[in-house]
């Protein structure tokens, strides 16, 4: 396979102003009918080269006549001409049955849609398949009015009409510019959700839901969330809805979370159907954000979209940062900070600790798939997060008015994006830049030293950068750091003159220093204020240190950061002591979280947050060699002592909140939340009757949260009780394929000898099928990413488990099998026996006779 290089860029040779689209839909043979107006960009006699994948070609016409002087090749048809302005007209043929890629025209569950993001267009017509060729698109579906009566387009609708034989047709008409990515069509049956929604300038825009039929009541939220969505964009942004019409299509079968298609979003049914009864709170939270990231993606991403694919956290690590403050906005903005940065710990540094490293805008690309990362989202968003810091709210909206100015309607740089904030802020960003080009995790190494007699405090702060497997060389980054200082009575010491008690130090050089005068004893600096950086932090803290932070720090994040490295030291420290020492050593870490039980000055939900032990993924992430199951039964010996020291707290906690009737509100999310937290702490502590509890609130419970949250506690607290209910939940839902996900994924989440003989037999349940990337990711993603004990079992059958399913689903949908292959490929910290076993399954899927491009990237670069 081909390897594409950023640096290879070049301006396409011709452009396409317009197209002519008309498809004629039958499953197994649509017709497409494509015709581009044509015109040779710059002074060259180079053929017009277009882009196709598993396209059957019917004809050619140039300017109405017959071409046949064209080649053909996999990937490609060249057609040589001497016009330089000209009508291309191309018939072809397509199967969209048969495409379980999920790419291109497919069909879900008797509806066609499609999905064209990153390079899908080519798998329908061919085409100038890239992102800096900008048409306007006339649409036109033909199709059978009984079994599809919405035909769904881009843009606006123009005209409609009948035809015989039961057939009916729709155009539509898109005034915007787009590239071929942002194309979309979608035909079948559906329940339609209809509202309006005036934008600020008087404007009605009318907003359509379409769902499977019968699926009407769980579409309100989504609905209401894209309202939302819109207000806060202008308002926050100043950004209003440009077309007359905002659709969104629920599909079950659909490769991502969902699509930002001009116009006419298709999203993952998942991020749109809610009930009390089959949703819990955290899909409510998600439902609300895709739906945002989607309508933010209309600016960012389409009314000003990348030049080329390398560019792509131009549009996403942007439009992350604008639904992670518009989620701020709706809900408490801690838990949602705290939420990013778990993902930044447990998934961006792993990527960039593994072979699959790289910058957020990469440099060298295979299979463009691959690359929708969490490098180029979360980190992505993070960079701009740290401009927005840099430059204050004001400054960075500034530079964002001038990103608008500048490129509405064009195809842009990541450079376009910097110079237009560096221009709005007359601030120079030249070091600033290199988070685009540079990858790894930096560490910021700090350390303090205080003189009683001169009363001075002085703190350094370094930065340290590590070489990747892309990369050798590392620069200095500019790196903000947001602190602040406390005394030993947890009070704030004033800073500078300005009174200020927090200071951001903008860290550009390896290594600098600041000195403060009138100190009267050595402070406790509190560091990082709100993960002001995508960065490890190291300083010497002592536990008691650490204690102060959490209780003390002006910062919230801070505090809940303190606690978590209070739980990570102590399960760090347990490897290699004796029982009686890890006694002693748990009983200290968990006496120092009495007062956060105590406290009335943070919320409920910071109080759950801090009272949760970091993932053993965030664990895994700290340390340069892992011992696996050492890591595991430490944290499980600080759970289970957590449990055990609060039972009566947990008890109280439990019981304390009054019952009310399932509403998705900020004081009852947080409530459920210390409440089930709780009641797994309860279930761990080996709580006489607490089968009893688990019982009455799984029969008692009016929403899925509540239910959910007990067959999670029994299953942690391994009752036999999880088998009965788990059989009672399937026989409630074996009809609902989106409640079924959970059940797969709590069944392959579960620590038991023969999971792998139980994963096997749910392949085999009627609902699931390896078509569906959702069950997929629910049975065989949640067993590679999450069931450590299973995933990671020393005879390796766990990884040849996984390696066997690639195996197969490679040939289904290569875009699902290299995103679960990710946990395979991050080998480099376990030890050395595992790391061959897992080498070897590699070895084995890199053998497969057709091999996907998407797993040959991932196994090639993961191969020693
Ligand atoms: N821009 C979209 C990215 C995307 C995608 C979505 C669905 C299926 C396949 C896909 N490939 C790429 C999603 C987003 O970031 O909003
Ligand atoms: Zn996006």
């Amino acid at each position: 396979p081909e390897i594409k290089k950023r640096s290879d860029y070049q301006q396409p040779d011709f452009l396409i102003n317009h197209v002519d689209l008309e498809f004629t839909l039958a499953e197994t043979s649509t017709k497409v009918i494509c015709v581009s107006q044509v015109t040779r960009n710059g002074l060259h006699n180079r053929p017009l080269i277009l882009d196709g994948e598993g396209i059957e070609l019917l004809s050619v016409h140039i300017n109405g006549i017959e071409v046949s002087n064209y080649q053909q090749t996999e990937n490609s048809l060249t057609i040589d001409t001497d016009s330089n302005e000209f009508e291309l007209r191309i018939v072809n043929i397509i199967n969209p049955k048969d495409n379980s890629s999920l790419e291109g025209l497919y069909l879900s569950a008797g509806a066609y849609c499609t999905q064209c993001e990153a390079e899908g267009f080519r798998k329908i017509t061919y085409f100038l398949d890239r992102p800096d060729v900008l048409a306007k698109y006339d649409v036109t579906i033909i199709a059978d009015k009984k079994n599809f009566p919405f035909l769904l387009s881009n843009g606006n609708k123009v005209d409609s009409g009948e035809l015989p034989d039961s057939m009916h047709w729709v155009k539509w008409s898109d005034p915007f510019n787009k590239p071929c990515y942002l194309f979309a069509l979608v035909a079948g049956d559906f329940d339609l959700l209809e509202d309006q929604f005036v934008t600020q300038s008087g404007r009605t825009i009318a907003l359509e839901l379409f769902v499977d039929k019968g699926m009407l009541s769980r579409g309100q939220h989504a609905l209401d969330s894209l309202k939302k969505a819109m207000r806060w964009d202008e308002t926050e942004f100043g950004l209003e809805y440009d077309l007359d019409i905002y659709m969104i299509v629920a599909v079950d079968f659909f490769n991502m979370g969902a699509m930002e298609n001009k116009g006419l979003n298709v999203f993952n049914s998942k991020f749109v159907l809610a009930d009390a009864q089959t949703a819990t709170d955290e899909d409510y939270f998600n439902i609300e954000a895709v739906i945002a990231h989607e309508y933010f993606h209309n600016w960012t991403g389409n009314r000003v979209t990348c030049r080329d694919w390398f560019q792509l956290s131009l549009k996403e690590g942007l439009t992350v940062f604008r639904d992670q403050q518009f989620s701020a906005d709706m809900s408490s903005p801690i838990v949602n900070r705290i939420q990013n940065v778990r993902i930044i710990r447990e998934r961006q540094f792993a990527e960039d600790a593994s072979t699959m490293s790289h910058p957020i805008r990469p440099d060298e690309v295979i299979e463009m798939n691959n690359f929708y990362t969490v490098t180029v989202y979360d980190k992505g968003a993070e960079v701009i997060r740290m401009l927005f810091t840099l430059l204050g709210k004001t400054g960075f909206l500034a530079g964002i008015k001038l990103y608008f100015k500048r490129f509405d309607g064009q195809a842009v740089t990541c450079d376009d994006f910097v110079q237009a904030m560096q221009d709005a802020n007359d601030k120079d960003l030249s070091q600033f830049r290199r988070w685009y080009s540079q990858s790894g995790t930096p560490k910021v190494v700090v350390t303090d030293s205080y003189d009683p007699s001169a009363k001075t405090y002085q703190i350094t702060f370094e930065q340290q950068h590590s070489a990747t497997f892309d990369q050798n060389e590392k620069q200095d980054l500019v790196i903000p750091i947001q602190f602040s200082l406390l005394n030993d009575k947890l009070e704030l010491i004033k800073l500078g003159d300005a009174k200020q008690q927090q200071k951001m130090l903008e860290l550009h050089d390896s290594k600098q220093s600041l000195e403060f005068k009138n100190i009267d004893s050595k402070p406790i600096p509190s560091l990082l204020h709100g993960f002001s950086a995508p960065v490890k932090l190291d300083y010497p803290y002592s536990q008691q240190q650490l204690g102060n932070v959490m209780l003390g720090s002006p910062d919230e994040f801070a505090r809940w950061d303190a606690g978590q490295k209070l739980f990570s030291d102590c399960i760090h420290d347990l490897a290699g002591k004796t029982q009686q020492q890890q006694k002693d050593s748990i009983n200290q870490t968990v006496a120092m979280f009495e007062p956060i039980i105590e406290a009335t000055d943070i919320s409920l939900a910071l109080k759950a947050e801090i009272l949760t032990l970091p993932s053993f993924e965030t664990l895994f992430q700290q340390m340069d060699t892992v011992d696996i199951d050492g890591l595991n039964q430490s944290r499980k010996l600080l759970f289970k002592a957590l449990a055990q020291k609060f039972q009566n707290n947990w008890l109280t906690q439990y019981s304390k909140f009054e019952k009310q009737p399932y509403a998705y509100q900020a004081n009852q999310v947080e409530q459920r939340k210390m409440r089930n937290l709780a009641l797994k702490y309860l279930t761990l502590s080996g709580q006489h009757d607490v089968e009893q509890l688990l019982i009455e609130q799984f029969n008692g419970a009016d929403n899925m949260t509540d239910s959910l949250a007990v067959l999670g506690a029994a299953q942690l607290g391994d009752l036999d009780l999880f088998e009965k209910l788990m059989l009672l939940f399937e026989q409630k839902w074996h009809n609902d394929p989106l409640v079924l996900d959970k059940w797969f994924a709590l069944h392959a989440n579960t620590e038991r000898p023969d999971i792998l003989a139980r994963i096997s037999m749910l392949m085999g349940h009627s609902q699931f099928t390896i078509n569906n990337p959702n069950r997929v990711r629910a049975l065989i993603g949640t067993f590679s990413f999450f069931n450590v004990s299973g995933f990671h079992n020393i005879d390796g059958s766990g990884y040849k488990f996984v390696a066997d399913y690639l195996i197969k689903l490679n040939e289904v949908n290569p875009q699902i099998a290299a995103r679960i292959i990710t946990p395979l490929i991050q080998w480099q910290k376990v030890d050395k026996v595992r790391q061959q076993l897992m080498q070897h399954q590699l070895m084995r899927i890199g053998d497969t006779k057709g091999l996907s491009n998407d797993l040959f990237e991932k196994i090639s670069k993961s191969l020693p």
